[in-house]
């Protein structure tokens, strides 16, 4: 990449959320989110170690010197954070807490001295448990007033503060996660099919609402949405079958909250499945055209083959198709495992090909990369020296580059990039057994240890990377 070929607002930041770093879980008038209530369950807690985010990166209370560290040893423009709803919302609604509130102001305006503008995100999968408690959270409508009133609130206090606002993180992956036949997120519900789209259709109209929001009040910032999902590809290119079955797995995987963005509505093929609930008119008109940008958080491509053995829908797939994470026949080593078996083979076909593929099908503008990292399982065994020397998560890095490098040759819209993360933190069911950062954090995979903080070496390839900078946009 070259800095010269760059759009001159390009974004490039680096990403965490609440949960997985700010700890301080009932300090300062904090109440408990479902995800404080889910892990200190013995019975529903699985994360390795039995790990908490209870104490996390202790960033609640270190983030003057978290940020200079983002800055100076990664030497991103953005600062990418979510707002955690319990800390400024106690009760779920009605007065905001102004401890909590002082803390974001804080975060903002110590990453502004610092030259770092910020994207900020309402709901990064922490709902307060009082509303959980009251009515069942996602799965009932009226979540989304109050997600509505939620996000009233935190515009009205630091809406011209960020340049760019999320309404949340990757709903497909909270709602089937979280109401799944074996639970290993929160809210823990087991769920089915009928769980799992009710929460997804709550959440849509949930972001709507936000969005209608934050354009009623004026904001001049920017507002969208993160989504995630793999990039199907047929596992045989040739074959006609296995082609249309990834095309269906994009419509039930991806298409599922990013056609409502743009079309109103879900996918025909996914309607056509039979799906529990519809949009009315007026929702589909709210939903239309609700972002001014979208985020995708890319990690993982997946193949995607027509199977004999039609299973009925389960939700996110489509019948008919057997999906593999990985293709024994591409699949490189990259030395060290991964979170989650993902295969980091695939740069090209996940980066390049999600931002066509949106393009292409929904005629998406303002594409982000807003999330893509390495995720390293026991990255804490090795030595620490070996584990700042992180030279596979730099060539997974490179890959990415280079995939969007031509994105931008194919004059695709694609105006940012977000690594995930800035910095070690809590990686939900694996604890802090699996690290996404580009600098190490001194604990344990249980999260016990000195906290200190290590820039890896890909710290310092994301500091040389030739992005336009904040101070070079003259703001
Ligand atoms: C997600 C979240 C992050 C994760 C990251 C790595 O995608 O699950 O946005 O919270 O930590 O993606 O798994």
């Amino acid at each position: 990449l070259d800095g010269e070929t760059l759009p001159p607002d390009f974004v490039y930041g680096c990403a965490t959320s609440a949960y997985q770093i700010e700890g301080a879980w009932n300090v300062d008038g904090k109440s408990p989110s479902i995800w404080d209530h889910f892990l200190h369950n013995k019975t529903t807690n699985d994360v390795t170690y039995g790990a908490t985010g209870d104490v996390a990166n202790d960033f609640y209370h270190k983030y003057p010197e978290d940020l200079p560290l983002f800055r100076n040893a990664l030497g991103v423009g953005t600062y990418d954070f979510t707002i955690s709803w319990t800390r400024i919302m106690p009760a779920g609604r009605g007065p905001l807490n102004d401890k909590g509130l002082q803390f974001y102001k804080n975060v903002i305006d110590t990453s502004n001295k610092l030259r770092m503008s910020n994207i900020c995100t309402l709901y990064h999968w922490d709902l307060p448990q009082s509303l959980q408690d009251e009515y069942g959270g996602w799965l009932d409508r009226k979540i989304v007033d109050d997600f509505r009133g939620y996000a009233r609130a935190v515009f009205k206090a630091l809406g011209n503060k960020c340049s760019h606002w999320v309404t949340m993180n990757e709903p497909r992956t909270f709602c089937t996660e979280g109401f799944s036949s074996e639970p290993d997120f929160a809210p823990g519900v087991i769920g089915t099919y009928k769980e799992r789209f009710t929460c997804m259709h709550h959440a849509l109209l949930a972001h709507a609402a936000a969005v209608d929001e934050f354009r009623l009040g004026g904001y001049k910032g920017k507002i969208g949405i993160k989504v995630d999902g793999g990039v199907s590809l047929p596992l045989n290119p040739a074959s006609a079958a296995d082609q249309a079955a990834a095309a269906r797995a994009m419509d039930f995987e991806v298409g599922w909250d990013v056609a409502p963005l743009y079309t109103g509505d879900y996918p025909p093929s996914l309607i056509a499945s039979g799906v529990p609930m519809k949009f009315t008119a007026a929702e589909k008109q709210l939903l239309k055209g609700s972002v001014d940008f979208i985020g995708l958080d890319f990690y993982t491509s997946q193949w995607v083959t027509a199977s004999k053995h039609c299973k009925p829908s389960s939700g996110s797939y489509p019948e008919c198709t057997e999906t593999y994470q990985q293709n024994p026949s591409t699949l490189i080593d990259i030395g060290r495992p991964t979170a989650s078996d993902w295969n980091f083979d695939a740069p090209h076909s996940t980066i390049y090909g999600g931002i066509k593929y949106l393009a292409e099908h929904y005629n998406a503008t303002n594409i982000m990369i807003s999330e893509t990292g390495m995720g390293v399982l026991n990255e804490t065994n090795f030595p620490l020296e070996q584990i700042l020397e992180d030279v596979d998560r730099i060539a997974w890095y490179r890959g990415v580059l280079t995939a969007m490098k031509q994105a931008l040759a194919d004059q695709l819209p694609l105006v940012g990039f977000i690594p995930w993360s800035c910095i070690d933190n809590f990686e939900w069911t694996d604890g802090y057994n699996v690290r996404f950062g580009l600098i190490n954090v001194e604990y344990d995979g249980a999260g016990k240890g000195s906290q200190k903080r290590n820039p890896k070496l890909s710290g310092a390839f994301s500091a040389f990377l030739p992005f336009p900078r904040l101070d070079q946009r003259g703001v």
